[in-house]
């Protein structure tokens, strides 16, 4: 049995649709950072059965999460000359029932513990590719840290190691339960309907560079610039999309606030979000406690996670 676990990422420069759909390939440049403590932990199998066994979360998946998980598995077989069946059981050990999104953390640590149950040696690079026809996110989980995942590139790469930056992620837990709509269908709707989409798409280079260049230069504050003028630009090309798609939630929009006074008063605090209500808050280390105590009195925060730059996917020791 070979065991991976691989950690969620939030990506300060967004990405927000495809280039090319059927290989998954992203239209837009993203940056991320890699979160410590938001795990998933998956082990891998062979088993002599005629078909595979996905367990997600404690039930037997169907339906389109167990086909993202056979699609990798078919593949990852094909390069090892295997037919043999694998059962997979992944767990997500987020500390919240939240729904924070775990497909960049499930597959990244998917695409490690099925290769290696499959005897394949798999670099970096390879296990992101892999990560990424799944789930184009999942590509950056693969790296610890600070990592990008380029356009017209198949993975994503580290740009730098967790400790560059001194920071925390704050995670505002707005709302319960499952989003209305998931990512990958609503980045083709936006791509399809949104005339705001091409604008978003021809802006994104700039606001990469923009945001790469802070990080490498540890200049925290345009680096969240950065950060929230991604999220709102790529929520901007959404709403306009028809019909809208829309994800703030009026809590959402109450902690956006927040953070932005927080920052009048003199806090280094900026807001992202993703296919989703909550809010994910960057600042450094050293005001993570006054930000957190702050946000949580508010009555939009039901829950909030503080999360340092975390590492990169790895085995464990099978039991
Ligand atoms: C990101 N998101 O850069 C962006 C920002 C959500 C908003 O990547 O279709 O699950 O599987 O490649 O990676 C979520 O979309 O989409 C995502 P697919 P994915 O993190």
């Amino acid at each position: 049995m070979s065991v991976a676990v691989a950690h969620a990422n939030i990506a300060l420069i967004k990405y927000w649709g495809k280039a090319d759909r059927a290989l998954n390939l992203p239209a837009v440049p993203s940056l991320s950072l890699t979160l410590a403590g938001l795990r998933t932990r998956t082990e891998a199998r062979l088993i002599t059965g005629a078909e595979d066994a996905v367990t997600l979360d404690g039930r037997p998946a169907g339906g389109r999460p167990r086909a993202r998980v056979i699609a990798m598995l078919d593949q990852l077989r094909a390069r090892a000359g295997a037919t043999s069946r694998l059962a997979i059981t992944s767990h997500n050990e987020f500390p919240t029932a939240a729904g924070l999104a775990s497909s960049a953390s499930g597959f990244a640590a998917l695409a490690l513990a099925a290769s290696h149950a499959l005897g394949l040696e798999l670099t970096r690079q390879q296990l992101s590719a892999l990560a990424r026809q799944a789930s184009a996110s999942a590509a950056r989980s693969v790296f610890g840290g600070w990592a990008e995942l380029l356009t017209g590139c198949e993975h994503a790469s580290p740009i730098a190691p967790p400790e560059h930056l001194d920071v925390r992620m704050l995670v505002a837990v707005t709302r319960r339960g499952e989003k209305a709509i998931g990512s990958t269908e609503a980045m083709l709707h936006t791509a399809e309907t949104s005339p705001y989409y091409d604008a978003w798409v021809s802006s994104a280079g700039a606001l990469f560079t923009r945001g790469k260049s802070a990080l490498l230069a540890r200049d925290l504050p345009e680096l969240g610039r950065a950060m929230e003028h991604s999220t709102l630009a790529m929520h901007a090309s959404m709403l306009a999309a028809d019909p809208g798609v829309l994800y703030f939630a009026p809590e959402s929009l109450a902690v956006m606030h927040a953070v932005r006074e927080l920052r009048g008063r003199g806090f280094s605090t900026f807001f992202t979000l993703d296919a989703g209500p909550h809010v994910k808050v960057l600042c450094p280390s050293v005001e993570a406690p006054a930000v957190a105590k702050e946000l949580r009195a508010l009555p939009a925060v039901l829950e909030l996670l503080e999360a340092a730059p975390g590492p990169a996917a790895e085995l464990l020791e099978a039991p």
